[in-house]
């Protein structure tokens, strides 16, 4: 996954793939901390430095982390081109240092009505996970 500035920080352009994926949507945000020492449940919850509640990337209202869902095809495959004007690789919405969780499930965007809508978009288990740092 790489995550590329635009000119003055934002918007930041995420461009990868995740394989091995059952077919459909999944949940993919930032977590808080770049803490793998558990698996991917030492990531924390979404990276949410305003204390708002969850929702989709293209809400007001919403978590810096939330990306919403990425979609693997019949292969597993998700090819991820997200651009987003919340997440930034400076300042106070910094996801440097911390980890970027692809989902087993959809992410409800918040408006599942399920009581775990309003904080993780009920996408299930963390299915995979890195810590995002930098690279040449
Ligand atoms: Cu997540
Ligand atoms: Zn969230």
């Amino acid at each position: 996954m790489v995550f590329n500035p635009g000119e003055g920080d934002t918007p930041v352009k995420v461009t990868g793939e995740v394989t091995g994926l059952s077919k459909g949507l999944h949940g993919f945000h930032v977590h808080e901390f770049g803490d793998n020492t558990n698996g991917c449940t030492s990531a924390g919850p979404h990276f949410n430095p305003h204390g708002k509640d969850h929702a989709g990337p293209t809400d007001s209202d919403r978590h810096v982390g939330d990306l919403g869902n990425i979609e693997a095809g019949a292969n597993g495959v998700a090819k991820v081109n997200i651009t987003d004007s919340l997440i930034s690789l400076t300042g106070a919405h910094n996801i440097i240092g911390r980890t970027v969780v692809v989902h087993a499930d959809q992410d409800d965007l918040g408006k599942g009505g399920h009581e775990l809508s309003k904080t993780t978009g009920n996408a299930g288990a963390r299915s995979a996970c890195g810590v995002i740092g930098i690279t040449k």
